[in-house]
């Protein structure tokens, strides 16, 4: 029956089913082979039924087969494509294209003949719901300040760490009415990374990409059951989420003069050691331009989008948040140029940028969208779309004045969508381009990050225009994150078939619990630092390929809140397409 289908939609192919699937020796061995990581990317959370579905083969094989994971019999087949090498990741793939084949089901793909399959994968309506939930509740896993009960945390259930209810004001961040030495209250938030440390500039963009997330997915965000404390009251639970470090973020700023602290840190970064266990004294440090124009953005942002939410609470928020953005701005114009120098006693991370007329940008658009008042012609001009990061934030502007329903920014929000579509436009040639399909030609620290922000940008621009063709490239970009990538691994901690076991997270480290909190985007490949072990570890001189589970590689199994934040945004984008 499934042959007779097959011979009418591809020919030949099905000779070549016959012959492999005839035979039962094969299918037990296919179905008991180890996965074969090496030969075959999958993307291991599974794929879309209707979707288009590729995975990748670093064998030389003309022919591949997918097989059904528990019985072996083979469902389809088709010819491999055309090896191609990628000078990033010093290897040639051959794409192995199955989107013909739409059943649910799990299976493995498999060369030709042969017991060399590739983890066992899933194609169904309901494969992202899972990872999605997970990937915002790493936010939770890692809040401080709260007991993670066993209710919500399961076997990553901790005590609370880090009240920060009598923070030091450091020498750096003195002001006539906080003199050094100042206790402040400064409670709530995330660890930042795999540190126990908290960070505005960081902060900032995570903030930012989820709350462009709800704006854009209303109604997905209040359909998601997070398993949280706040699961159940009338706010949606990634609100809810993001308001754990909103609330904290807000206590950053001096009520004084209106500047924002540039951190709050111990001194020195920690051993890995329990949240609870690490209780060294907590200073505010030195206000910054940076952090605080990046304040500005994004509570000028969190007042547009809560100025009319159903609840309550939300739009009073927004008030609190609008006059916050003020007084920042009013601060940072009297202060343009305070860029963050690391105090000589402080060691934590710097989120150092001598460069801030991205971030200035980013204030004057939101700032401008929340009071309704269009900056003049020209506040554009000069101005490019690239891939967002911590220390790059014009783009966030973009995007939201491309996004602006206010007619009085029409002039702007064309000009703003019109060089968002550009830049995807480039982003999915340069995935048609490349061997592996992402839109990536260079590996950052935490290029994975650098993906999934041009998965969100790809995401933008579809509804921009309303045209589904970045969708193969933003599949690309997900398949690379769970799996399809030179380094065989899924990226995201607890998913997918082979995970990062031992990333760089001090509780992960810590808790006697062997599997990692859940749920995190590690950094992923890149070539920056190559020294994080010591002795130093082998790792591939491909840039793409150049990634260790191990946990001293802070350069490429940390974990970071300005990481997942695009993962989730990735994620929900995609599992709120569910058919
Ligand atoms: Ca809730
Ligand atoms: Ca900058
Ligand atoms: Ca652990």
């Amino acid at each position: 029956m499934i042959f007779s289908k097959f011979n009418l939609l591809l020919g030949t192919v099905a000779a070549l089913l016959l012959a492999g699937c005839g035979d039962n020796a094969l299918k037990k061995a296919r179905v008991e082979a180890p996965p074969a990581t090496d030969a075959i990317l999958v993307n291991q959370v599974g794929y879309y039924p209707d979707a288009s579905k590729v995975a990748l083969l670093r064998a030389d094989a003309d022919n591949f087969e997918l097989i059904d994971a528990s019985t072996g019999r083979c469902v389809f087949g088709a010819e491999s494509g055309e090896p191609l090498y990628w000078e990033l990741s010093g290897d040639t793939v051959r794409a192995a294209d199955f989107s013909a084949f739409t059943t649910p089901g799990t299976y493995r793909i498999c060369l030709e003949g042969r017991d060399i399959c590739s983890a066992p994968f899933r194609i169904g309506d309901d494969v992202y719901g899972e990872i999605t939930r997970g990937a915002v509740r790493s936010y939770y896993l890692n809040r401080t300040a709260i007991e993670i009960t066993e209710e919500f945390g399961g076997k990553w259930a901790r005590p609370a760490g880090h009240p920060d209810t009598a923070v030091i004001v450091h020498t750096s961040a003195a002001s006539a009415g906080r003199p050094a030495g100042t206790l402040i209250s400064s409670p709530g938030g995330w660890y930042d990374a795999g540190d126990f440390n908290k960070y505005v500039v960081n902060s900032s963009i995570t903030n930012y990409t989820l709350l462009l997330f709800y704006q854009m997915f209303p109604d997905y965000c209040r359909s998601l059951d997070l398993n949280i404390p706040e699961s159940g009251n009338d706010i949606p639970d990634l609100v809810d989420e993001l308001l754990w470090n909103l609330r904290w973020y807000l206590t950053m700023q001096d009520p004084a003069d209106g500047g924002v602290y540039h951190k709050l840190t111990n001194l020195a970064f920690n051993a890995f050691m329990m949240p609870h266990q690490a209780t060294e004294p907590r200073y505010v440090v030195m206000k910054s331009t940076a952090a605080t124009l990046d304040f500005a953005a994004v509570t000028a942002m969190a007042y547009r989008v809560f100025a009319n939410d159903p609840s309550e609470e939300l739009r009073a928020l927004a008030a609190t948040c609008l006059e916050a953005s003020d007084k920042a701005m009013n601060w940072a114009a009297a202060h343009p140029d305070v860029i963050y120098r690391q105090p000589d006693d402080v060691s934590t991370g710097a989120y150092g940028d001598d460069n801030l007329s991205d971030e200035l940008f980013w204030a004057k658009a939101e700032t401008a969208l929340a009071h309704g008042k269009a900056p003049g012609e020209g506040f554009i001009e000069g101005v490019r779309a690239v891939t967002p990061t911590w220390n790059q934030s014009e783009t966030l502007g973009l995007i939201s004045m491309a996004l602006s329903s206010d007619d009085s920014f029409a002039p702007l929000r064309e000009a703003a969508a019109s060089l968002l579509v550009a830049y995807a436009d480039e982003l999915a040639v340069k995935s048609e381009k490349c061997p592996y399909r992402i839109s990536l030609d260079w590996f950052a620290w935490g290029s994975t990050s650098d993906v999934a922000n041009q998965a969100m940008i790809k995401i933008v621009a579809m509804k921009i225009t309303g045209s589904d063709r970045y969708l193969p490239s933003l599949q690309a970009d997900l398949n690379w994150l769970l799996g399809t990538n030179p380094t065989g691994y899924c990226f995201v901690t607890g998913f997918g078939t082979l995970s990062p076991m031992y990333i760089h997270h001090r509780a992960s480290g810590a808790d006697g619990v062997p599997e990692p909190v859940p749920g995190f985007l590690v950094g992923g490949p890149n070539t920056v630092v190559m020294n994080d072990c010591q002795p130093p570890v082998e790792r591939s001189i491909f840039p793409a390929k150049s990634y260790s589970d191990v946990e001293c590689s802070y350069s490429t199994n940390e974990i970071a809140i300005n990481w997942n934040a695009p993962l989730v945004f990735l994620l929900g984008a995609i599992d709120s397409m569910k058919p």
